[in-house]
């Protein structure tokens, strides 16, 4: 085998606080055949004791193969590279990357690309909390091209509910360093999918069924469920949240796999049809024409190098650590975060058109009397859409977001009094405010922006 696992994120089993072994990362990002090529991250993270580990490997073995046509190689040898294994146990902990990266000629750039593979540890296993299984997630969610989400027979719920708890806390992370691009790609990969009748296995019948989760709520559907707002606004937040969502639904490993305590891996002890997916769905994360690069942030999307990688991944962990991110204490309160923040941008996209409808890309300068009055009668507009889009609204001791929010909107308020009549910038800083309020009155109404 041409490498090994590198633990790169460590926790420490005395503070529990995960920690960062820059050296080993540096050791394998900073390798002369990484260079200042662009990196391609593929993470794998998901429940524990979901094979994560085991899939791992067959992406190794089509970088070692270098994708030739007998990829796979020699079916009767074991599988090995990341640790994996049977039993109840969860096997992986922290984060590893494989020691090679690997390098291949991208199709679709005319660049030679260094890919990386992470494997991360389990979420929710009996040892790790949610906060754990947060700081794995979203690290995975910030630092890799592609993000393998790894679920088990089905799409439910509470997956999307999880997910959006990861990547929300992920995102938080991304305003604090003043990043706001959405994370890149994210393949929901159904493993031991329970109804290949209804929706054959593979890419395809994965696309269906990623569409009907995620639109079955929305307008799309044909016949749209009785969706919460919570609903509409997860599903609506993921989306915006990643730049592209697929989904993969895989066969299950076969019983004689599964129920040999010997079971080591070797494809001929695999179900046929769990092998002929593996054929297709490994060359669909990377093959040359399908890397997906990593980009930078800081330069503007430009691929990013392997040096910037390890500047990611500290800065983020740092971010983390300074623990001035909102800690996802519990599920509910998450969500209800979300659900407010969504409902904030909500309101303030009917406070934002109902002023730009009044604003006239021809006048130079604008009455601040007519504009104040508007915006008294706008914002009554925009508190009521936001009290009727957000359902935690009414619990504001169990939430206080509800109250910081609807405080962000009363805000606005004060600014629109000092509007001058030319092109406008107020910066609102509130005390008890995590966010900034921006209003910007310029003279084009399509710069007309409230970004909170
Ligand atoms: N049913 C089923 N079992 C699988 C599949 N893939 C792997 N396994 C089995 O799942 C068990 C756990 O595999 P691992 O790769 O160690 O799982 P993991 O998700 O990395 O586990 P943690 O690192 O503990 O989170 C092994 O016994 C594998 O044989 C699959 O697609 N379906
Ligand atoms: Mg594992």
């Amino acid at each position: 085998m041409s490498g090994h696992p590198v633990p790169i994120v460590v926790q420490n089993k005395e503070t529990r606080e995960f920690e960062l072994d820059e050296e080993a990362l540096r050791g394998v990002l900073l390798r002369p055949e990484v260079g200042d090529k662009p990196v391609c991250v593929v993470a794998v993270a998901g429940a524990f004791r979901t094979g994560k580990s085991f899939l791992l490997n067959f992406l190794v073995k089509y970088c070692v193969n270098e994708g030739s046509p007998n990829w796979l190689g020699d079916p009767s040898q074991p599988l090995d590279g990341f640790v994996w294994s049977s039993g109840m146990e969860g096997q992986t902990a922290g984060i590893y990357i494989w020691s090679k990266p690997f390098t291949i000629y991208a199709k679709s750039s005319g660049k030679k690309v260094a890919v990386i593979l992470m494997d991360t540890q389990g979420t929710f296993d009996t040892q790790t909390s949610l906060r754990d299984s947060t700081y794995i997630f979203a690290l995975t969610l910030l630092t890799s091209s592609v993000t393998v989400y790894n679920l088990m027979n089905n799409i439910r719920e509470d997956d999307l509910t999880n997910l959006q708890t990861f990547s929300t806390y992920g995102a938080s992370a991304q305003k604090e360093i003043k990043e706001s691009r959405a994370f890149q790609n994210l393949l929901f990969l159904v493993r031991d999918w329970s109804f290949p009748r209804q929706h054959p296995c593979g890419h395809e019948g994965g696309q269906v069924v990623l569409e009907k989760v995620l639109g079955q709520l929305g307008e799309k559907a044909e016949k749209p469920m009785q969706a919460s707002t919570h609903q509409r606004l997860m599903r609506q937040g993921l989306r915006q949240s990643f730049e592209k969502l697929e989904c993969y639904l895989m066969p299950h490993i076969g019983l004689g796999a599964a129920e040999d305590s010997n079971f080591d891996g070797r494809p001929n002890q695999l179900s046929p049809q769990f092998v002929e997916h593996i054929k297709l769905l490994v060359p669909r994360l990377l093959a040359p024409e399908r890397l997906v690069v990593k980009r930078s942030a800081a330069r503007r999307g430009q691929p990013a190098t392997g040096e910037e990688l390890v500047d990611f991944i500290k800065t983020y962990m740092a971010v983390f650590r300074e623990g001035k991110l909102v800690e996802p204490t519990s599920l509910a309160e998450m969500t209800a975060r979300v659900c407010s923040n969504g409902a904030r941008n909500i309101a303030l996209e009917v406070y934002k058109n109902a002023m730009n409808s009044i604003v006239n890309p021809d006048e130079k300068s604008y009455e601040t009397t007519l504009l104040s009055k508007q915006h008294l009668a706008y914002k009554r507009d925009a508190v009521a859409a936001y009290l009727r889009e957000n359902q935690y609204a009414a619990s504001s001791e169990l939430f206080p977001v509800v109250h910081e929010v609807k405080e962000q909107l009363e805000k606005v308020s004060e600014c629109m009094r000092e509007v001058t009549p030319y092109a406008t910038e107020f910066l609102l800083q509130s005390k008890n405010c995590h966010f900034k309020t921006y209003i910007i009155l310029p003279i084009n109404p399509d710069y007309f922006t409230i970004p909170i």
